[in-house]
């Protein structure tokens, strides 16, 4: 069965690496959102496609989700000598993936074709693609004015209310090479990422959404939120300040039009009648991943619900 999962962020990167674990070698398509890229120290910076290759890999730190594990930070502490800003944490090991990247598209490489250089390097088994090889750039409006997004999230702590986002260079960015269609596989997954941070500057490039809309496979999503929470980063809080419901059905509302299946926590189950009435069918079960058994379990689940 051919898999496609869209994803960005931590949340993301674990459920690729349950359905790794779950399909073996059958065919698993990644589209990762590249709206939080930046530019450091000269670098062209993926923090998305870069946790999910290194979690595919195995090679992540699982106690923060991205970075690679047992890294050192002798360059940044350089760095900080020379007078750089080192607000953003770079490892040695994790620079080097930065260089090449940076080499490569200075060669004239597209980001996919750099992406799926990387993952093979580092021995990784699904495609891992970009949503686009063009410019694509999230931005989030704040009572402090429109901020870059590493700026909003790890410059900030993503402590400033979000009352709109901006995607920068949208309307001109097309899908990358196989986005369109891995939409079109059996099996296609909205992962648990944050839905404004790294599912709608997936769906803002130029024919994703309608793909999706029009995709003939399954069409499941996964809800972020957790009784009421997320489990991980600032989704709760921008669905209070963009007015939406803080509940798994606050999310389901946002992706009705997108999905067949809504995959609520089971701490959530008393929300399954209103999420049916949205149309969807309602898959409730323990969606709170952990470690590799927990993303291989969810991982089978979704498979099932094909
Ligand atoms: N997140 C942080 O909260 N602080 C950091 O210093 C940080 C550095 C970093 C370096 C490489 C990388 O791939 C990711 C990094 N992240 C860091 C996470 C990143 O900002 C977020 O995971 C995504 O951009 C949003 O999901």
């Amino acid at each position: 069965m051919n898999v496609t999962l869209l994803a960005g962020g931590v949340g993301g990167a674990r459920l690729a690496h349950g359905l790794d674990l779950a399909l073996g070698a059958q065919s698993l398509t990644v589209v990762v959102n590249v709206g939080d890229d930046t530019r450091l120290h000269g670098l062209d910076i993926s923090p998305d496609i870069d946790t999910v290759v290194y979690t595919l890999a195995g090679l992540n730190d699982e106690d923060r989700g991205w970075g690679l594990r047992g890294e050192s930070y002798a360059t940044l502490a350089a760095l900080r000598d020379l007078g750089e800003d080192t607000w953003f944490m770079l490892g040695d090991r994790d620079l080097a993936t930065h260089i090449v990247r940076t080499a490569r598209l200075r060669r004239g490489e597209t980001l996919s074709a750099v992406t799926a250089e990387l993952a093979r390097s580092m021995g990784v088994r699904p495609h891992v693609v970009p949503a686009t090889d063009d410019h694509l750039a999230t931005f989030v409006d704040t009572p402090s004015g429109r901020l870059g997004f590493q700026e909003y999230f790890v410059g900030r702590q993503h402590a400033d209310a979000v009352l709109g986002l901006h995607f920068e260079g949208a309307d001109a960015a097309r899908p990358a090479p196989g986005v369109l269609d891995a939409l079109a596989a059996e099996l296609v997954v909205l992962a648990p990422s944050n839905p404004f941070l790294s599912i709608e500057p997936l769906l803002a490039v130029r024919g994703v959404r309608e793909a999706l809309v029009a995709a003939p496979g399954r069409r499941v999503a996964v809800s972020p939120i957790v009784g009421g929470q997320a489990i991980k980063g600032p989704a709760a809080q921008i669905l209070e300040t963009l007015g939406h419901e803080v509940s798994a059905l606050g999310v389901a509302r946002i992706y009705a039009d997108l999905v067949d299946v809504m995959v609520i926590d089971e701490r959530d189950a008393d929300l399954a009648g209103p999420v049916a009435d949205l149309g969807l069918t309602v898959h409730v079960t323990d969606t709170v991943m952990g470690g590799p058994p927990g993303r291989e379990r969810l991982a089978r689940e979704l498979l099932a619900l094909a």
